[in-house]
C-alpha cells in the first residue's frame, strides 16, 4: 500500500537514478579513479592496500546512490520502522559482501584482474572491525543483513569503539591483550555525519522550571557524533543503515586560556572525558570508574539514539506531531539490558521535554520498545548500583523510582495482603530497584523493609568469581594472622532486565528450550502477571555471509544439484538436496569440496601457529568465546584422554583404533576472567605437547588459533567436519555458529542445549551426535556434586591424574583440575558438570571415529545437516520479530 503514495513520475525519477555502471570496464576506472584521488598512501605506490581501499571507495559510491534513495522513500512513505539498538556489532569484513549482495562480484573480479590484482587478495587487505565480542554482535549483524534484503525499513544502533574488544595474542604464558587498532588505516565504509550530532547530558541535578516541569540541569555535557554505514542487501535497492555514535567534547569545553598557560592536561580533560567512552567495548568494571564508564557508554547509547529517532518521528510527521502515533512509526528492540536506559530516558524525553503527562509516555513508552534476553548468566542480567546511577542520571533514577512503585502498586494488588510472606517474596523478586525499602505509600503493607542480608544470587557470576580469587590471593597472609570475615553489604541496585520486561511489550529467548527457561525460572513471576509478553525468536545467520560468500564451492553444488540460486533467499530450498544423499556423483563432489575448504585452513594454520597439519585428518573445531559454561574443558580432557590411550599403544594398534584428527580451537578470553585465561593456557600446553611428540605425528594435532574473529571463522566453518556444541545443558542460549557448521554440511557433536536441540530435530536425530545430562536434571545434579554424592568415573580420574602427572609442562594445573573438584580455595565443585558429562562424551567421541571411518555414511550424514538447516537463515527470525513483536511491512523501493 506505501508504493501508492508516490507517483508515476516519482518512480521515474527513481528507475532514471543510474545505478552503477556494473561493467569491468566502468569499475576499473572507478577504482583507478580513487586510487589517484584518495591521498591515503604515497601516488606513486598502487599495491594491495591501497587497492582495497579504492575498490572499498569505489564499491562504496554504489551503495551510497541506494542508500540515498532508500532513506529518500522511507522518509517519503513514512512506514512504521524498526530500530535494533545493540552495544555490538560484528559485521565482518565488508567488500566481498558488499560486491556480492550488488551482484558485481564478476565485474570487480575482472575489473581487479586488469589493474593486476585479484579481488581475494584485494579483499583480505581489510581489518575485521572490531565492534563486537561474540554471538550477540554477530547476530545484530546478521539481522541487518536480513532486514536489508527482505525490504524491512530498520536501522541499526551502536558505538563507533576506537579499538574494539582486543587483538589476542597467545604467548607461552597463554593470552595476551592488545588494543586493536582496526581504524589505524581509516574506515572506508563509514560516512562521518558531522551535521547529525546530539548532545548527552551526565550528572548534575533535577530542579523545576519556571513551567512547573521537571528540569535536569548542570552536569557535564558531551556530544554524540553519526557515523553511518550503509548496509546493503542481496539482490535489491535497499539498503539500509548501521549508525555508530562517536563521543567527543563540544569545542567550548576546550580550556584555552589553561592551555595557554601550559596546564595542557587540565585543558583537555574534558575532551578526554568525552572521547574515552567509545575507546573500548566492555572496558574493564571492577574499578567505580570501569562502572561509570560502562554506564556512560550505555546511556550514549539510549540518549542519542532516542534523540534521533525522536527528531525523525518529527520530521516524518511534518509539522503535526501526534505522540499516540510514534508507536505506530517506530519499534525499539533492546538487544539484551544493555540498551534498558531507553525505557527511562524515552519516558524522560516524552514528559519532561514534549509536555506529556506519565500516562501517556507510560504507554507510549511500553508499545515501542521490547527486549530480547540472550542468557541466563548473571552478567547479562545487569544490576547498576543505585547510588552511582543517582549521580550520574539523577532524573532517570527518579523516573524509575515511579516505575518500580507503579510495580509494587501491581504486585500488591495481584498477591494481595493476607500472606504477607508470599508478598514479600514476590516484592523481593520482581522489583526494579533491590534492597531498597518500599516507597512511603506502602510502609505499613510490609513491615519488614526488603533488604536483602546476602545479595549474592543464585549463581556468581564471572567477576564475582574472579574477585574472590583475587581477594583470596590478597588476604591469605602469614600462617596465624587472624584474616577479618568480609562484611556483608546490602548495596542498593537497580535490575536492568526487571526494568526491561516491565518497561517493554515483548520479551523474547533466542531459542525454544531458552525462551522456556525464560518463562519457567528467569522470569517466572512476569510470566504470571503478563504471559502475553513472552515469546520465542529461534537465532538464524544469513545464508549470504555463512554459505554463499564464505563457502563458493559448496555453493556451486548447491545451485547445480538445486538447479536454481534461490536457496540464498529461499533456504527451504535446500531440503531438495536430501533426495540426493546417497548419490555417488554429489558425494565426490561434495567430498571434494571440503577437502579445498581444508586445504586453505591448512594454510591459515602453518601461517598463524607455524604447524603444518594433515588436511586428510578430520577437522575437529570449537570456536567461541572462551567460558567454563562452554566448556572448552571437556573438549580439552577428552583430547588428553585420547593422547593417553595413543601413549599405552603400538604404532599398529593405534592406527587402527584411531581416526587421525586436527583439533582446533580459537575463542577470547575475556581480560579478567582469569579461569577463561588458565583454560586458554591449558590448551596450547597440550597443544605443544602432543604437536611435538614424534610417536603421534598426524594421528592427533591441538591447535588454537590465535585472535578468532569474522574472518577467520568464514575460513573455518566451510572447512570443518565435526564442530563442538558441548555447553552445560540449559546454560548457551542459543548459540549461532552451530547453524552455520550444519549449513556447510558439518557434523555437530553437542549437548541438548540452546539452538542444538532444533538443529537436531531439523536434520534428524541420526546425523547428530548426542552426549550429556539434560537441562532439566542440572540443578539436581549440582545439589548431589555439592552433598559429596557424586562418584567420578574412574576414566575421568584417570585423566586428571595424567594431567597433574606433568606431561604438558612443569604446571601441575591445580586451579583448573582443583575447580573440577571442588578443592578448598579453588570455587565451586565442577558447577559445569565435565566429570559427569565427561564418560558419556568419550563414549560419543568413539562413535564419531566410527562414523567417519565408513566416507559414504558420513558425507550422507553432511549433506542432510545442509539439507535440514533452512530453518535457520536469520530471514525466517526477522520475518518473525517484523511480525510479532514490531509489527513492521516490507516497503520495496520501486
Ligand atoms: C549470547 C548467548 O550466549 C548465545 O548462546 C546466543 O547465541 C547469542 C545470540 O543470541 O547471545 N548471549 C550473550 O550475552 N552473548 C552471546 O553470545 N555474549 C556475547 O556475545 C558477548
Amino acid at each position: 500500500k506505501v508504493a501508492d503514495a508516490v507517483t508515476d513520475s516519482e518512480q521515474e525519477a527513481f528507475s532514471s537514478l543510474s545505478p552503477f555502471a556494473p561493467d569491468a570496464a566502468s569499475v576499473a576506472s572507478s577504482i583507478k579513479y580513487h586510487a589517484e584521488f584518495t591521498p591515503l598512501f604515497s601516488p606513486e605506490k598502487f599495491e594491495l592496500p591501497k587497492a582495497f581501499f579504492a575498490t572499498a571507495q569505489s564499491v562504496r559510491d554504489a551503495l551510497i546512490i541506494n542508500w540515498n534513495a532508500t532513506y529518500e522513500y522511507y522518509n517519503r512513505v513514512n512506514a512504521k520502522q524498526a530500530y535494533y539498538l545493540s552495544m555490538e556489532f560484528l559485521q565482518g569484513r565488508a567488500l566481498s559482501n558488499a560486491v556480492g549482495n550488488l551482484e558485481l562480484t564478476g565485474a570487480y573480479a575482472d575489473a581487479l584482474k586488469s589493474l593486476g590484482f585479484d579481488l581475494e587478495s584485494v579483499a583480505t587487505q581489510e581489518p575485521d572491525p572490531a565492534l563486537g565480542n561474540g554471538g550477540l554482535g554477530r547476530l545484530a549483524s546478521c539481522f541487518l543483513d536480513s532486514l536489508a534484503t527482505l525490504n524491512y525499513p530498520a536501522w541499526g544502533y551502536g558505538l563507533r569503539y576506537k579499538y574494539g574488544l582486543f587483538k589476542q595474542r597467545i604467548t607461552k604464558d597463554g593470552q595476551e591483550e592488545a588494543a586493536e587498532d582496526w581504524l589505524e588505516l581509516s574506515n572506508p565504509w563509514e560516512i562521518v555525519r558531522n551535521d547529525v550530532s546530539y548532545p548527552v547530558k551526565f550528572y548534575g541535578k533535577v530542579v523545576f522550571g519556571s513551567d512547573g516541569k521537571k528540569k535536569w540541569i548542570g552536569g557535564e555535557d558531551i556530544v554524540a557524533v553519526a557515523y553511518d554505514v550503509p548496509i546493503p542487501g542481496y539482490k535489491t535497492k535497499t539498503t539500509i543503515n548501521l549508525r555508530l555514535w562517536s563521543t567527543k567534547a563540544s569545542s567550548e569545553d576546550f580550556d584555552l586560556s589553561s592551555y595557554n598557560s601550559g596546564k595542557h592536561t587540565e585543558a583537555a580533560e574534558a575532551l578526554f572525558n568525552a572521547e574515552k567512552i567509545c575507546y573500548v567495548l566492555y572496558p574493564g568494571d571492577e574499578s567505580i570508574e570501569g562502572k561509570t564508564l560502562r554506564l556512560k557508554q550505555q546511556y550514549t547509547l539510549c540518549s542519542a539514539s532516542l534523540q534521533d529517532i525522536i527528531a525523525r518521528f518529527e520530521t516524518r510527521s511534518g509539522g503535526s506531531v501526534n505522540w499516540e502515533e510514534f508507536p505506530e512509526k517506530v519499534a525499539v528492540q533492546m538487544n539484551d539490558t544493555h540498551p534498558t536506559l531507553c525505557i527511562p530516558e524515552l519516558m524522560r524525553i516524552l514528559m519532561d521535554l514534549k509536555g506529556l503527562s506519565w500516562e501517556d509516555a507510560w504507554k507510549i513508552t511500553q508499545r515501542t520498545v521490547a527486549y530480547t534476553n540472550h542468557t541466563v548468566l548473571p552478567e547479562a542480567l545487569e544490576k547498576w548500583s543505585l547510588e552511582l546511577m543517582e549521580q550520574l542520571l539523577p532524573r532517570h533514577v527518579e523516573i524509575i523510582e515511579m516505575i518500580d512503585e507503579e510495580l509494587v502498586r501491581t504486585i500488591v494488588s495481584e498477591y494481595g495482603t493476607a500472606d504477607p510472606d508470599l508478598l514479600e517474596e514476590k516484592l523481593k523478586a520482581m522489583r526494579v530497584l533491590e534492597n531498597v525499602e518500599l516507597p512511603s505509600a506502602f510502609a505499613d503493607v510490609i513491615v519488614n523493609p526488603l533488604v536483602e542480608k546476602n545479595p549474592i544470587g543464585q549463581f556468581e557470576d564471572d567477576q564475582t568469581v574472579v574477585k574472590k580469587e583475587q581477594e583470596e590471593e590478597e588476604t591469605a597472609g602469614e600462617e596465624g594472622e587472624v584474616i577479618p570475615e568480609p562484611t556483608v553489604k546490602t548495596p542498593k541496585m537497580v535490575r536492568m532486565a526487571n526494568l526491561a520486561v516491565v518497561g517493554g511489550h515483548a520479551v523474547n529467548g533466542v531459542a525454544e528450550i531458552h525462551s522456556e527457561i525464560v518463562k519457567k525460572d528467569v522470569f517466572n513471576d512476569f510470566v504470571k502477571l503478563w504471559p502475553e509478553k513472552f515469546q520465542n525468536k529461534t537465532n538464524g545467520v544469513t545464508p549470504r555471509r555463512w554459505i554463499r560468500f564464505c563457502n563458493p564451492y559448496l555453493s556451486d553444488i548447491l545451485t547445480n544439484w538445486i538447479g536454481t540460486e534461490d536457496w540464498v533467499l529461499n533456504t527451504e530450498k535446500l531440503a531438495e538436496l536430501r533426495k540426493f544423499a546417497d548419490n555417488e556423483d554429489l558425494q565426490s563432489e561434495w567430498r571434494a569440496a571440503k577437502k579445498k575448504n581444508k586445504l586453505k585452513v591448512v594454510s591459515l594454520i602453518k601461517e598463524r601457529t607455524g604447524y603444518t597439519v594433515n588436511p586428510d585428518a578430520m577437522f575437529d573445531i570449537q570456536i567461541k568465546r572462551i567460558h567454563e559454561y562452554k566448556r572448552q574443558l571437556l573438549n580439552i580432557l577428552g583430547i588428553v584422554y585420547r593422547y593417553k590411550k595413543m601413549k599405552e599403544m603400538s604404532a599398529s594398534e593405534r592406527e587402527k583404533a584411531f581416526v587421525p584428527r586436527v583439533c582446533i580451537f580459537g575463542g577470547k578470553a575475556f581480560a579478567t576472567y582469569v579461569q577463561a585465561k588458565r583454560i586458554v593456557k591449558f590448551i596450547t600446553d597440550v597443544g605443544s605437547t602432543i604437536n611435538h611428540d614424534p610417536e603421534i605425528g598426524d594421528l592427533l594435532k591441538v591447535i588454537f588459533v590465535p585472535d578468532y574473529n569474522v574472518s577467520v571463522a568464514e575460513l573455518l566453518i566451510p572447512a570443518s567436519e565435526l564442530s563442538q556444541h558441548i555447553s552445560t545443558a540449559g546454560m548457551e542460549a542459543s548459540g549461532t555458529s552451530n547453524m552455520k557448521f550444519s549449513m556447510n554440511g558439518c557434523i555437530l557433536i553437542g549437548t541438548l542445549d540452546g539452538a542444538n536441540v532444533e538443529i537436531r530435530e531439523e536434520v534428524g536425530e541420526e546425523n547428530f551426535f548426542l552426549f550429556g545430562a539434560e537441562a532439566h536434571e542440572i540443578a539436581n545434579l549440582r545439589k548431589e556434586r555439592a552433598e559429596g554424592k557424586f562418584v567420578p568415573d574412574p576414566i575421568f580420574e584417570e585423566v586428571k591424574k595424567f594431567v597433574r602427572s606433568g606431561v604438558f609442562g612443569s604446571n601441575s594445573y591445580d586451579e583448573l583440575i582443583g575447580s573440577l573438584e571442588g578443592n578448598e580455595g579453588f570455587g565451586r565443585a565442577d558447577y559445569f558438570l565435565v566429570g559427569k558429562d565427561f564418560p558419556s562424551y568419550v563414549e560419543c567421541q568413539e562413535k564419531v571415529d566410527e562414523a567417519y571411518r565408513d566416507q559414504k555414511r558420513w558425507t550422507r550424514m553432511s549433506i542432510l545437516n545442509t539439507a535440514g538447516s533452512s530453518k535457520f537463515s536469520s530471514d525466517r527470525t526477522i520475518h518473525e520479530y517484523a511480525k510479532d513483536i514490531w509489527n513492521i511491512k516490507q516497503v520495496e523501493l520501486p
